[in-house]
């Protein structure tokens, strides 16, 4: 049995991509879409009425979302203490990151959506370098965060993290961070610039967009919008694979069939990618359809990541 890839190791490797496979194998397979998806060619999932990327002028400038007027504010409340809360301005943020930047390869995905959302080259500053910067935390059990939201509390995008998942993380893998940079270049107001928090291992909904507000608080409980919504709030990624189409298509018989998708690889790994052609019946496959017991899972080729990363 070939090792399972774990989701370091393919971190590392650059793996979170494409694979194909092809009914009838002669030519090696091309991947099917893009490593790096272009910061506005994301799928986008925003809350806000108006949206806060559709602010423009004056209106911009008040909600604090451009690189000049960007604020972010760490605070504590209850028992939690920070010596001096912090309020940093973005040519601050960068500053730091010229010493202490950190880059990562994420791919965005909701938790309530198959295919991820879109995968990029994230560069921003550690959480905890910033945290660093408060002085001595005492009886902090958590962080709070969340983003500019029209100034109405009802539009409200919150998040939160363990502070033992701001400070640690496995080694190969990286802890939370503020990322000011997607796919080399500043992240436009679409994708949640100035700034975005990043966090790797898990789903969108903690990657908080046009990030302004963190709050440490020695409450245990999660109080993300998501957790409030009935989704887990601890949700790690979990491996999958998904198809680029999923529209019935037609295919000539004896021809070969192109088939392309992107594996996710979350906490369990990633062995491989398997597929299985069968004979169309009519019917639609159920659950329990005896077909299962001797499906014929080939494995597809999984894209390895551009030679070239210079573009
Ligand atoms: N401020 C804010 N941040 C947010 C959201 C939001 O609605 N508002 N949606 C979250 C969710 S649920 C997901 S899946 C990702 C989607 O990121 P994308 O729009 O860049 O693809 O952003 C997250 N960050
Ligand atoms: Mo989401």
């Amino acid at each position: 049995m070939p090792p399972r890839i774990s989701r370091r190791d393919a971190l590392l490797a650059g793996i979170a991509g494409s694979f194909a496979g092809r009914a009838a194998a002669e030519k090696p397979v091309e991947p099917g879409r893009k490593f790096l998806t272009p910061a506005t060619k994301f799928e986008d999932v925003s809350r806000g009425n108006p949206v806060p990327h559709s602010l423009t002028g004056q209106a911009l400038l008040d909600a604090k979302l451009t690189p000049e007027t960007w604020q972010l504010e760490i605070v504590a409340e209850d028992k939690a203490k920070i010596a001096k809360p912090l309020t940093l301005s973005f040519a601050e943020l960068t500053a730091l990151g010229k010493t202490k930047g950190v880059r990562y390869l994420k791919a965005m995905q909701c938790n309530n959506i198959p295919q991820p959302l879109g995968q990029g080259l994230w560069e921003g500053v550690l959480l905890r370098d910033l945290l660093e910067l408060c002085g001595p935390v005492e009886e902090a059990r958590r962080l709070f965060y969340w983003g500019f939201h029209n100034n109405d509390p009802k539009q409200i995008f919150r998040s939160s993290l363990a502070i033992n998942q701001v400070l640690d993380a496995a080694p190969g893998d990286l802890p939370p961070f503020l990322a000011y940079k997607l796919n080399g270049e500043p992240i436009p107001l679409v994708r949640g610039g100035p700034v975005r928090m990043v966090v790797p291992w898990a789903h969108g909904f903690k990657s908080v967009k046009w990030l302004q507000k963190i709050v440490l608080t020695n409450k245990y409980d999660a109080n993300d919008t998501y957790a409030l919504a009935g989704n887990d709030p601890e949700s790690y990624l979990k491996t999958a694979a998904y198809f680029d189409s999923t529209k019935a298509e037609k295919f000539p018989a004896g021809k070969a069939i192109k088939i392309n998708g992107t594996a996710m690889v979350g906490l369990p790994g990633l062995e491989r990618v398997e597929y299985w052609l069968r004979a169309d019946t009519g019917a639609k496959l159920t659950a329990t359809d005896p077909a299962w017991k001797t499906a014929e899972w080939k494995p597809a080729t999984i894209a390895p990541p551009p030679k070239d990363w210079s573009a």
